[in-house]
């Protein structure tokens, strides 16, 4: 028997939707996962996403903005490497009828319309529960003052801003907790390593304690403590944020203390945002991601349920 074919017309096919991604930069293993995540989700939902590295770079990312508005994609959606500075060109994504959703990391704009939704973690509580853990440390050694040394994510970010916040809103009360120095490594390895060197540098063996914003300049750190000739994890106790696999395995080899778990895994989350808007279905303003704490003794148990 003859087949029969039946050919749709094209106007009444269903298009796939077009979404354009801004994405960060690839600066750790945390935005390495996130962008595998948005990327696969985007092909098993049958997303068009076209995708833009914005190498830490608020110029670039404002460009593949207007490039991806000129495109007339369906959704604009990015992780904007700094909270100010968005007003104009997600004005112009406005005026253009482009619903712009916002991951990972947030934006401080004039009018909370010029985007659909954010969908991302609470980096203020990341920042507490690090402090949280200190504090319970600390009662360990209740005389002893414990010095402490920061490694701050990008300047101007929302996770550096918000874990910044959130760790000193713990510890506030606590006068045996002291920040003595505080600085960007701007969530990479190479930069962690290179500024706790200065800080070994100019503090020595007073440093008690090292808070990292993320696992990546926690990683570096430590190459630089042991280089210095301590121990990291004991000599000095470390804490950090994300829970990638790295951190695990610093875990497992006792040179990290704990890291509070960030998930980068936002993908499938925001293409059913994406479709959602695009459907005129109501979202909510704000979807935040659920997370949790992981010392050093649980991590040989939790690495093999990782997923990044
Ligand atoms: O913690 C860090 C990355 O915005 C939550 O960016 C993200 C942060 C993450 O470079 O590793």
């Amino acid at each position: 028997a003859a087949a029969i074919t039946l050919s749709v017309p094209s106007a009444f096919a269903a298009k796939p939707l077009v979404i354009g991604f801004s994405q960060v930069g690839a600066e750790s293993e945390w935005r390495t996962a996130n962008t595998v995540s948005i990327k696969d989700a985007a092909k098993k939902e049958g997303v068009t996403l076209k995708f833009a590295d914005a190498q830490q770079k608020q110029e670039n990312q404002v460009k593949a903005i207007r490039s991806f508005i000129a495109q007339r994609v369906d959704v604009i959606a990015f992780s904007p490497v700094v909270e100010s500075g968005w007003d104009t060109v997600l004005l112009e994504a406005k005026r253009a009828k482009i619903p712009v959703i916002l991951t990972d990391r947030a934006v401080k704009v004039s009018d909370p319309s010029l985007y659909v939704t954010f969908l991302g973690s609470d980096f203020v509580e990341e920042g507490r529960r690090a402090g949280r853990w200190l504090v319970e440390r600390q009662k360990k050694t209740p005389d002893a003052v414990l010095n402490i040394v920061e490694l701050q994510g990008t300047v101007g970010s929302a996770p550096a801003l918000d874990r910044k916040n959130g760790f000193e809103e713990v510890i506030a009360g606590n006068p045996k907790l002291k920040v003595i120095r505080s600085q960007t490594g701007d969530f990479t390895r190479a930069k962690g390593k290179e500024v706790m060197e200065a800080f070994l540098k100019a503090e020595g063996k007073k440093i008690n304690v090292l808070y990292a914003h993320n696992d990546d300049m926690a990683i570096g750190a430590i190459q630089a403590i042991e280089e210095a000739g301590l121990k990291p994890g004991k000599d000095i106790l470390v804490i950090s944020i994300d829970g990638v696999k790295g951190a695990f395995e610093a875990m497992i080899a006792g040179k990290l203390n704990v890291t509070v778990e960030c998930n980068p895994l936002l993908g499938p989350q925001l293409m059913q945002l994406a479709k959602d808007v695009v459907a005129g279905k109501p979202v909510p303003k704000r979807v935040v991601t659920q997370e949790g704490v992981f010392p050093a003794d649980v991590a040989a148990k939790e690495f093999p349920n990782r997923k990044y």
